[in-house]
């Protein structure tokens, strides 16, 4: 399938390392694939579903013990401790290498390895970078299939080139004590071992997209970001772009899905999706900023995935999805919690085994996942593959804060804007396991994603403000929509009312609507927010109205000090020689600002 040097030389040195008993190389012909999949649902790798009910459709349980991303196992393997930084694993190249060599040899014996060349991004796009997956997994072949462009095309437009990125995944024995996940960024090399799991296997998605990416991007110039990508239309047919950095479980996907609320569909709104999680960001020829989403599918959170939630993410998987660790029904049906108030019954849980659903327990793991072609969604953007990406007017941050953050604000200006993704944070929720109301600082949502020295991630956003002329510069902007009332209800409605938000932005991109200088940064007039049309009941006997918009949009000065200390505690953990003069300059208007308004 291809004459590249670099390539067969590598794949044989690992073929020779893992002995497997075949060797495959994946072209991406339909032939191939529908012959993959028979064999996988032969040996039970993957059940078919109801092909009535969900045509092209399959089901995957994982191991018990391997149902998420490992981050205490995942490694950024730099030649010195101090690039991997303070927020990474870190190990010594050659040891690790020597170890995981150890757990690699002789691992594929009796399994056939297959040879998968994937393209981030749209193939021969200047955004686009080229993969080769090595996995004894048919399972990691036929989502990689859904997630990237794989195939012979990727290989003719990687030529003779050297210039592709290492990847090499082994199932081995699923042992969660020697389950790695390793990247050497400087090898353009990821490993991952002892897991079938997604995030972990599905190297051109995390790994490569996000930590591999992030640092050749600062290598390059460019920007690797977890970020959903969507356009706004309004009813003259113009659409803005927005890109907006969420920690995960905080609706990223439903953002980027929005449905108008209907008194802006009368209207003519509309949203369009470009990407639900990453984002790769490059200067464009007129100056501005431009953004693709590398992937080419959506791996969504099931549970909470509902007609109401996010009626696109569920169109998006009735066809071509893959399921994994959900509640199979009897008639070859998907089930997961919150898709409806009707558990089945008589089936089994994500694990196999029989499930009473009224005994309390959970039938889908809370982690578990579809593998849906971004292509399916309904309002999947018409630039989705385009090979220059989208130009960007807005990018946005935003955690779950019960009470410090207000529904949104913007930044002064870009330095600002990099101080305000620096302290992103999130607090925690009785869903995760831990105290509840914990702030977690992760700064641009990128916290377990980036490839190299967060401190430096953070000197490369500053570069490159630098490097765009100020009136082409997207504007930034923070926004919380978790925002509690003393009883613990949310103040905001959230889904599809957020438009109301990104309006406003726009609305400022443009110079529509001025804002009121605070401390920490511009906030709306609340009579700039729209408010018209909004049906929403808090509690009983309280329903949304402007005075709850005032509260959204209010300080607490106290809180934010006492948040400032924290911002501090977690800048500590930086070298303060490496962390930027523009953050801590920031850091310290923030707080003279806080103090002069008490
Ligand atoms: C994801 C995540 O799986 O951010 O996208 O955890
Ligand atoms: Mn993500």
């Amino acid at each position: 399938m291809t004459n590249n040097k670099a390539v067969l030389d590598w794949v044989q040195e690992m073929v020779a390392m893992t002995q497997p008993d075949q060797v495959v190389w994946i072209d991406g012909s339909e032939e191939q694939l529908d012959a993959l999949r028979r064999e996988a649902v032969s040996t039970g790798e993957i059940e078919l579903l109801n092909q009535d009910l969900l045509p092209g459709c399959y089901y995957h349980r994982t191991a018990v013990n391997d149902v998420a991303r490992v981050e205490d196992r995942t490694f950024i393997c730099t030649p010195t401790k101090e690039e991997a930084g303070p927020t990474n694993n870190w190990m010594d190249p050659a040891e690790m290498y020597a170890k995981l060599k150890g757990l690699y040899t002789g691992c594929m014996k009796g399994r056939t390895c297959y040879v998968l060349p994937y393209s981030m991004g749209p193939v021969g796009s200047p955004f686009a970078k080229y993969g080769i997956e090595l996995t004894d997994s048919i399972y990691v072949v036929l989502n990689m299939n859904i997630m990237t462009r794989i195939g012979q095309k990727v290989l003719d437009a990687l030529g003779d080139s050297p210039d592709y990125i290492k990847g090499l995944h082994a199932k081995a024995n699923i042992d969660p004590e020697n389950r790695y996940i390793v990247h050497f960024p400087q090898d353009n090399t990821i490993c991952s071992i002892n897991s079938g799991y997604g995030g972990n296997v599905l190297l051109g998605k995390k790994c490569f997209a996000l930590r591999i990416a992030s640092y050749l991007g600062r290598d390059e110039g460019w920007m690797a970001e977890h970020m959903l990508i969507l356009g706004i239309e309004n009813p003259k047919g113009e659409v803005k772009y927005i890109a907006a950095a969420f920690p995960s479980a905080c609706g990223k996907t439903n953002l980027a899905m929005l449905i108008p609320p209907e008194y802006y569909r009368k209207k003519g709104y509309k949203v369009w999706t470009v990407g639900d999680d990453i984002a790769w960001i490059r200067i464009g020829e007129d100056g501005r900023m431009y953004a693709v989403n590398p992937e080419y599918g959506f791996f969504g959170v099931a549970p909470g995935t509902n007609e109401k939630s996010n009626p696109n993410a569920l169109a998006s998987t009735r066809k071509n999805t893959i399921f994994t660790n959900v509640v199979k029904t009897a008639d070859g049906g998907v089930w997961w919690e919150g898709l409806d108030k009707n558990p089945p019954k008589g089936v089994n849980n994500w694990k196999g085994e029989p499930w009473d659903p009224s005994d309390g327990s959970k039938g889908a793991h809370p982690n578990s996942r579809f593998t849906a072609p971004a292509k399916n969604c309904p309002c999947i953007s018409p630039e989705f593959e385009n090979p220059k990406g989208v130009p960007l007017s807005a990018i946005v941050f935003g955690g779950r804060r019960a009470k410090t953050a207000p529904l949104v604000y913007e930044a002064r200006d870009w330095n600002h804007g990099v101080f305000i993704g620096s302290i992103l944070a999130s607090e925690t929720t009785a869903a995760a396991t831990g105290a509840v109301g914990v702030v977690r600082r992760d700064p641009m949502s990128m916290l377990p994603f980036c490839g190299y020295n967060m401190a430096d991630y953070f000197q490369h956003w500053i570069d490159m403000g630098k490097k765009v002329a100020k009136d082409k510069q997207p504007k930034i902007f923070n926004v919380n929509w978790f925002r509690l009332d003393d009883e613990g209800n949310f103040l905001w409605p959230g889904f599809g009312d957020n438009l109301r938000v990104l309006l406003w932005m726009l609305d400022r991109c443009e110079g529509k609507v001025d804002a009121v200088e605070t401390a920490i940064g511009y906030l709306p007039k609340p009579e700039d927010i729209n408010i018209e049309g909004i049906d929403y009941k808090i509690k009983d006997g309280k329903m949304f109205d402007e005075s709850v918009l005032k509260e959204l949009l209010s300080i607490d000065t106290q809180s934010w000090l006492d948040d400032v200390e924290n911002i501090k505690e977690f800048y500590a953990k930086f070298d303060p020689a490496r962390l930027p003069k523009e953050l801590k300059e920031n850091l310290a208007k923030l707080e003279q600002n806080l103090k002069a308004s008490k």
